[in-house]
């Protein structure tokens, strides 16, 4: 058995990861992406000699360190670790596992006391955590519920300030409010997640769709492909075929008292409720004149919450822009997380 490294894993919101300090980690990206993929168990679609959880949304990490910032206290680098295949990806945020970053600084000391300001490394943007915690000691436990996780736990208040244009470093990666990819007229949003939002209708569905029936339909999972691809050079990401990036949202009316009605693809495998900043990207769009999707949305003029139904239920976000020019004002959610365990993880060796 090789070396075993400091490791905690928390679930993040509907999420679940590892959790490192940067310094226990490798520092040639390389190096450090073949170690987690080790830790991970990938490539493998069961994951079985790592702890990942076979699926995109439990085969994740956050690496934490101090922040150069003077704005910040931490630094947190999220990376996606793919299941079945052998790749690690920065060119997405995660928002679910970010509910857990504040948390694990307290806990190995990296911040005196909640609130904690974190530095998106991804995104290059800045979010602020505000939840129970100080020397070391945090409250875990508590009676906010979010859809998605059995049970209540403590409310982190999660805010972000300004544009969070992730990988594409721009609210509207294309510079146009609607472009037609494969013949279907989407709009193209990054306010920290890259999304492509779609009418589900425009894809002869109706948005209600279970997972499973969505991620059983090759054809649509096929026409979802061509638009995440075709979005992908639109949005200056480059060729995405490996990516986990942008997320394609099939958006309906709502169905039940909400803003809007989605589902997810992440982009292959379809999310079991929505990504954190996948749901402000969706919200950002609602704000947008003319944008696909937004005539579905009961949107009234100067609100700034928005109830986004996703398969397991509701995701209340915040969402504020100003017009002209188009800038993202702040964006907010409430999340939970809490510490799994703590302790060494032995990674299996090369294969
Ligand atoms: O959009 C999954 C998740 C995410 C990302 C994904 C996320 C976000 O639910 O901020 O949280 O879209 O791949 O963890």
């Amino acid at each position: 058995m090789g070396d075993g490294v400091p490791c905690m894993l928390m679930r993040g919101g509907t999420s679940k990861g590892a959790y490192f300090l940067a310094g226990d980690l490798p520092e040639d990206p390389a190096e450090r992406d073949d170690l987690l993929l080790r830790i991970m168990g990938s490539p493998d679609s069961r994951q079985i000699d790592g702890i990942g959880g076979a699926h995109p949304l439990t085969s994740k990490v956050a690496v934490i360190s101090p922040s150069s910032r003077p704005d910040a206290d931490v630094d947190y680098l999220f990376l996606q670790v793919g299941v079945d295949q052998a790749t690690v990806s920065d060119q997405q945020n995660c928002g679910n596992l970010l509910a857990g970053v504040g948390p694990f600084a307290i806990e190995r000391g990296l911040a005196a006391a909640a609130p904690v300001r974190i530095h998106l490394v991804n995104s290059d943007s800045l979010a602020t955590a505000t939840f129970t915690g100080a020397d070391g000691v945090v409250e875990y436990e508590g009676d906010t519920a979010i859809a998605g996780v059995p049970g209540t736990a403590a409310a982190i208040v999660l805010d972000f300030a300004g544009t969070s244009g992730s990988a594409t470093g721009a609210l509207l990666p294309t510079g146009n409010v609607t472009d037609v990819i494969d013949g279907v007229t989407v709009t193209c949003i990054d306010n920290g997640m890259p999304v492509v939002v779609v009418p589900a209708a425009a894809l002869g569905r109706t948005g209600y769709e279970t997972v499973a029936e969505l991620e059983a339909d090759a054809r649509l999972r096929r026409r979802v492909r061509a638009l995440q691809l075709g979005a992908g050079e639109l949005m200056g990401l480059g060729d995405v075929s490996a990516a986990p990036v942008p997320k394609i949202s099939l958006v309906a009316a709502p169905a039940d008292g909400g803003t809007i009605c989605t589902r997810t693809f992440i982009p292959v495998r379809v999310h079991e409720s929505i990504g954190v900043l996948g749901a402000v990207s969706v919200a950002t769009v609602l704000l947008l004149g003319g944008a696909a999707g937004a005539d579905l949305a009961a949107v009234k003029p100067g609100q700034t919450r928005f109830d986004i139904e996703h398969p397991s239920g509701h995701l209340e976000v915040e969402a504020e822009v100003d017009q002209d020019p188009l800038v993202v004002r702040r964006s907010g959610v409430v999340r939970t997380a809490r510490k799994l365990f703590d302790g060494t993880v032995f990674p299996r060796r090369s294969l």
